[in-house]
């Protein structure tokens, strides 16, 4: 078909009233068959008349009259123009001093699914994105192992490989808000995290391969980026699930993940996932004596601190509505599925439930596809809209280790308000009676 005639034929077609009229009924016809069986009768979208006269299904549509696009323009795909505003985004606020030292976060409140695209993962470094030459690329495992050993990236890729969908998620999500609300933003207040399909190799078959020796009880991870980033990790983590990986959703991880090749320590705190990673010391103390290496903890009320405070507790936030996905264009008895994700870092997600009046009463939510261990999962809730209506989103998490998420309450009064990790407390939405929605915190 040339492009003449394909033209003309479009020219047709739209032309042809009667034609298009009946096309629309048949496809109102199938929409209300649609709504009638799955929806009981209910209503999704009430404004349904106003498609009626709209030109751009009557007219001929501007991007259909010539040629689009060769499909070699972008030889490595781009997203559309319309989605400029779908991007990571920063503050001075949460930059220690340089847009370096930084933080990017996740626009959570555009995600769909369980996968974070690559260009949007959330990305914390301390000495900036490196860019590494995979030729230059060298691990050194040593320390308690039968054979110390340099690897380059195609030796270390002969391992064999495993695919895993995990988030990882900084312990400081959300750690600006103890003492209260500090952003009016899903993106802000909770992007600190991010999922992916994760491409790798355990540690255990590279472990198997090498010999542990017996009295190995820590494993050291060291970045070769300007922060130089060293963590320390217990034995029975690493012999666990912990993973060298390279791949992030089909293709290398990104710069700004690490490339090539990152620790991955499965729903534990994103900073033990050492990017640009260049050496693994085993041995049998911790390494906290040494300078490079660091670790999180936090202070208690009591005034005492928690040490050892690996895994990201069970948490949960609602995406929509949200702050930037506000309900202002609702009408009285629309029917609008509200969704949310949930997450452990010490397991799988067993139940989502869903509050409306800020935690005192409780529905159960519906998790939606994969649900998956240490991994976000999807949940949803389908609510009938009440124009005026002034609601108290809460959501809250339970996971198959047996925790369900605190009250803001109960958990600041075993961590006081003086941290800045680990804040798992229920989140809350205020949706106004306009439909705009705040971020605001519930206490008893
Ligand atoms: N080498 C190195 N690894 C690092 C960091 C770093 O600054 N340097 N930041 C850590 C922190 S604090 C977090 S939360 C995660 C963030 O991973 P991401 O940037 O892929 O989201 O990487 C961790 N790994
Ligand atoms: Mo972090």
């Amino acid at each position: 078909m040339n492009e003449k005639t394909s033209q003309k034929d479009l020219e047709t077609l739209s032309n042809d009233k009667s034609l298009n009229e009946s096309n629309r009924r048949d496809f109102f016809k199938k929409t209300a068959a649609f709504s009638m069986t799955a929806l009981a009768g209910t209503s999704l979208l009430s404004a349904t008349d106003a498609l009626a006269d709209d030109p751009a299904i009557m007219h001929h549509v501007p991007w259909g009259q010539k040629l689009g696009d060769p499909v070699t323009k972008n030889r490595y795909g781009i997203p559309s123009a319309y989605e400029h505003n779908n991007i990571r985004r920063n503050t001075k606020l949460l930059a220690s001093g340089n847009f370096q030292a930084s933080i990017a976060v996740c626009p959570l409140h555009e995600s769909e699914g369980i996968i974070t695209p690559n260009g949007l993962f959330f990305s914390r470094s301390h000495g900036g994105t490196a860019h590494i030459d995979p030729n230059m690329f060298r691990l050194m495992i040593h320390g308690l192992v039968e054979k110390d050993i340099v690897l380059t990236l195609d030796q270390l890729k002969r391992y064999p490989r495993v695919t895993r969908t995990h988030f990882i998620e900084c312990p400081a999500n959300g750690g600006q808000e103890w003492r209260g609300p500090q952003f009016n933003s899903l993106q802000f207040a909770k992007g600190f995290m991010s999922s992916a399909e994760w491409t790798g190799v355990y540690i255990k078959t590279i472990l198997e391969d090498l010999g542990l020796k017996p009295d190995a009880r820590w494993m050291l991870a060291e970045g070769s980026d300007n922060s130089e980033m060293g963590r320390t990790i217990p034995i029975d983590k690493v012999l666990d699930d912990a993973m060298l990986v390279w791949g992030q959703n089909g293709e290398a991880l990104r710069p700004e993940q690490g490339y090539p090749v990152r620790l991955l320590v499965p729903g534990w705190e994103g900073n033990l996932c050492v990017k640009w990673l260049k050496r693994l010391e085993f041995a049998s103390e911790p390494f906290y004596c040494k300078e490079e290496t660091a670790k999180y903890t936090a202070l208690k009320k009591t005034g005492k601190a928690i040490q050892h405070f690996y895994a990201n507790e069970v948490n949960s936030t609602v995406v929509s509505p949200s702050p930037e996905k506000p309900w202002t264009d609702l009408k009285d008895g629309d029917l609008i599925e509200i969704e949310g994700l949930a997450w452990s870092g010490m397991g799988t997600i067993t139940g989502v439930d869903l509050s409306f009046d800020g935690g005192r009463n409780y529905v159960t939510a519906h998790l939606k596809g994969l649900v998956l261990p240490k991994s976000w999962t999807r949940w949803s809730y389908m609510h009938t809209y009440k124009k005026g209506e002034v609601l108290l989103l809460t959501s809250r998490a339970m996971d198959d280790a047996g925790y369900i998420q605190p009250t803001v309450d109960e958990e600041t009064e075993i961590l006081g308000v003086e941290g800045v990790y680990h804040r798992n407390g229920v989140e809350t939405w205020e949706v106004t009676a306009e439909g705009e929605v705040n971020h605001v915190q519930i206490r008893s």
